[in-house]
């Protein structure tokens, strides 16, 4: 699955936008563009961190080993950008998904936990730097 990070990134976001359409415009590269552009280099290097992160976090368990310092970046980035929480649940569904077509054959439901379980981690962590009284 690694090697394919950068397509299974580009999926990943399809799927967001397949969910919830209306998200596009949350996002600075695609503002002005009517599809999903294949080859949009600033969505891919954005996806693919987003990927990472979540695998980071799959292989930690419990304790979150993102820096408090780009915790409290990401709150900002996402409040500033008009991320709330139900989006979250969008952007698991979309990542689990992705997953799963990428795993083909070996997917199993205790590694759809797993990822959904890191990806909850690493969301809630970002939550919480997005509260105001933070
Ligand atoms: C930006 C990660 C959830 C929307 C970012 C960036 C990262 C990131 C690393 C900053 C990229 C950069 O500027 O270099 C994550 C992680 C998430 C998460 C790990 C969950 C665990 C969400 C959700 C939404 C969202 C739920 C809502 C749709 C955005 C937007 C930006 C952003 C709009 C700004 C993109 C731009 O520069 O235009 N995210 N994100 N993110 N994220 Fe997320
Ligand atoms: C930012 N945050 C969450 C998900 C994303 C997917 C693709 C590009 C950027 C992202």
């Amino acid at each position: 699955m690694k090697q394919n990070i950068p397509d299974l990134s580009l999926r990943f976001f399809s799927l967001i936008l397949e969910i919830a359409p209306a998200a596009k415009n949350m996002f600075s590269f695609l503002k002005d563009t009517d599809e999903i552009p294949q080859n949009n280099p600033k969505l891919k290097a954005h996806a693919v961190k987003v990927f990472k992160m979540v695998s980071i976090q799959l292989h930690e368990k419990g304790e979150v080993v993102v820096a408090d310092t780009t915790l409290k970046w990401l709150g900002s980035v996402h409040l500033q950008n008009g991320v709330i929480d139900p989006h979250f649940e969008v952007v698991k569904e979309a990542l689990l998904r992705t997953v799963k077509e990428a795993i083909g054959e070996k997917w199993s439901e205790e590694m759809n936990g797993a990822w959904g379980e890191a990806y909850d981690q690493l969301a809630t962590a970002i939550k919480n730097e997005m509260k105001p009284e933070s």
